[in-house]
């Protein structure tokens, strides 16, 4: 049974209580590692260790370029082990190897655009409206970041917040899920060899209600970067208050994709496919609920149907397979739930409905690839967020109407739309209340472009230029070059 440490102020080390918890292989319901369960003790010994190192070790003298050539070096090391670090995420999450052989061979991009921007945080000279001073802007790390993330896409929402926050020359407590906690405990075997200096990048594993409080509430954490439900986002967000840190909340969504009948029908089945399905609909981003123009619905019901069909489920280590298990026990109970729930709600099932045991699935936690028709927007199957392989598809008339459908939902961070019309296209780009909008395409991310919610989906961008700046603060320095320094007490 592989046993896996936490990462505390450069060294591997065992949970204070010595206590350890097992992880699950989604494919087969086993345990197949165990992982140090962290508590109180462990998120303050980290925090600790992520503020001398911020305040008085090596990491606070590097230049911007030194910090950023450690990172080069760093994507370096995770291209050479991206499939041994993709297996890992595979055996943690049941995602498959496909895809994430794909992320990880992506991942490194982060590493080296953020190095890239390192040294070209410029600040500004202000032209006063005063003589006599120079007054100039610098930017500086916002300090100790903890960074907790979710179980879909561990080394993928890792990068979306490491990257940016050492760029900028913060040090870091990352909290992995409880349920994926494995790859980020490998990564940071790459983070030691690339030479990052004790203390800089530290993580603390065990439960999100054990030793999350005691990190979001640490008085020497000032900023909390997080990817995970809304309800955690909500007490997370209290608990960061009560010390007045800075937050960035990735909540996750019910984001709609929308076709019209003017669409490139054929395109757009592939990407309404492939924006539930992918992934097994484990991502923030699904596309779960589907607008369907009237004179197009029924055959594209049918077509949608037909395809999906054909997805290969079984071992998420085969490159064969089309749709893995879900990643969590939980998650799994959660999904067929909501299925349940749109069943009684009068949605009509067009395809899967249930459980897939069995066969290729073994005894692994799979969901049928679920298709749901006749769905009112009202209906919990289409606002609340299910984070499985369920689509609910709607009709609607014309473009108001998919707007208010579109729109009439709490989440905002995602939306396709399918149009050969350029018109429509900009129309709806503008309408839409989202942090993305994808035209003729979905799920597109990059390194370079801003990610994030609107709405309840959260706050604060990822990726991109923007992102740095979550994990900065602005100074302004007044200089004086001459101007004489007046009496206080003589009226003037
Ligand atoms: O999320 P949680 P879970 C959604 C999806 C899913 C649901 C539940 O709908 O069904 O969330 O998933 C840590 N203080 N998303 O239970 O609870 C926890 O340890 C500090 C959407 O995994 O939000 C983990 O590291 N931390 C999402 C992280 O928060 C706490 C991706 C996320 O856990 C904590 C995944 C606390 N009090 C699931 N409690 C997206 N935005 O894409 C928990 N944690």
């Amino acid at each position: 049974m592989k046993k896996y440490q936490m990462y505390i102020d450069g060294k591997f080390v065992d949970a204070a209580s010595g206590k350890w918890f097992d992880s699950y292989y989604p494919f087969t319901g086993k345990v197949w590692a165990q992982v140090a369960q962290g508590d109180a003790q462990d998120a303050d010994r980290a925090v600790e260790a992520a503020h001398r190192a911020l305040t008085q070790g090596p990491w606070s003298q590097l230049t911007a370029s030194q910090r950023g050539l450690l990172m080069h070096k760093l994507g370096d090391l995770v291209a050479r082990d991206a499939r041994r670090l993709a297996e890992i995420e595979v055996q943690d999450n049941g995602k498959l190897i496909a895809e994430m052989q794909g992320q990880l061979n992506y991942i490194p991009q982060w590493y080296y655009y953020f190095g890239g921007l390192a040294d070209k945080i410029e600040g500004a000279v202000i032209p006063l409206d005063k003589k006599g001073y120079f007054n100039f802007t610098r930017h500086e790390p916002v300090g100790v970041v903890v960074a907790i993330t979710a179980w879909n896409s561990p080394l993928l929402l890792l990068a979306y917040k490491l990257a940016p926050a050492l760029a900028a020359g913060c040090t870091v407590v990352v909290k992995p899920s409880e349920f994926t906690s494995a790859s980020t405990l490998e990564f940071v075997k790459l983070v030691e060899e690339a030479g990052f200096p004790p203390g800089v990048v530290n993580v603390v594993t065990g439960f999100g209600k054990e030793v999350g409080p005691a990190l979001t509430g640490h008085p020497k954490v000032a900023k909390v970067s997080f990817t995970g439900s809304d309800a955690t986002g909500r007490a997370i967000n209290e608990a960061a208050a009560k010390t007045l840190k800075r937050v960035t909340m990735e909540l996750g969504g019910k984001s709609p994709n929308v076709v019209f009948a003017d669409a490139n029908i054929d395109d757009a089945i592939n990407g309404a496919v492939s924006g539930i399905f992918a992934a097994a609909g484990q991502t923030c981003i699904a596309g779960s609920r589907l607008l369907l123009q009237e004179s197009v619905h029924d055959q594209f019901v049918e077509r949608l149907t037909a395809l999906a069909k054909t997805a290969r489920m079984g071992d998420p280590m085969s490159m064969q397979t089309q749709i893995g298990p879900i990643a969590t026990q939980p998650q799994y109970q959660k999904v067929l739930g909501y299925i349940d729930i749109a069943k009684k709600e009068g949605a009509a099932l067009a395809m899967g409905g249930s459980a897939a045991a069995g066969g290729e699935c073994g005894e692994g936690w799979f969901v049928q690839p679920t298709v749901f028709t006749g769905v009112k927007n009202s209906m919990r199957i289409a606002q609340e967020e299910v984070f499985g392989p369920v689509l609910s598809v709607i009709k609607f008339k014309d473009e108001e109407e998919a707007l208010a459908i579109a729109n009439d939902v709490r989440f905002g961070l995602g939306a396709g739309v399918w149009t050969s019309d350029i018109g429509r296209a900009f129309r709806m780009s503008e309408r839409l209340q989202a942090g993305t909008v994808w035209v003729n395409t979905y799920r597109a991310v990059s390194y370079m472009s801003p990610f994030g919610g609107y709405k309840d989906s959260g706050f604060g961008k990822e990726n991109g230029i923007a992102a740095i700046r979550e994990y900065l603060q602005l100074k302004s320095v007044w200089i004086n070059t001459g101007a004489a320094t007046a009496n206080p007490f003589v009226m003037r």
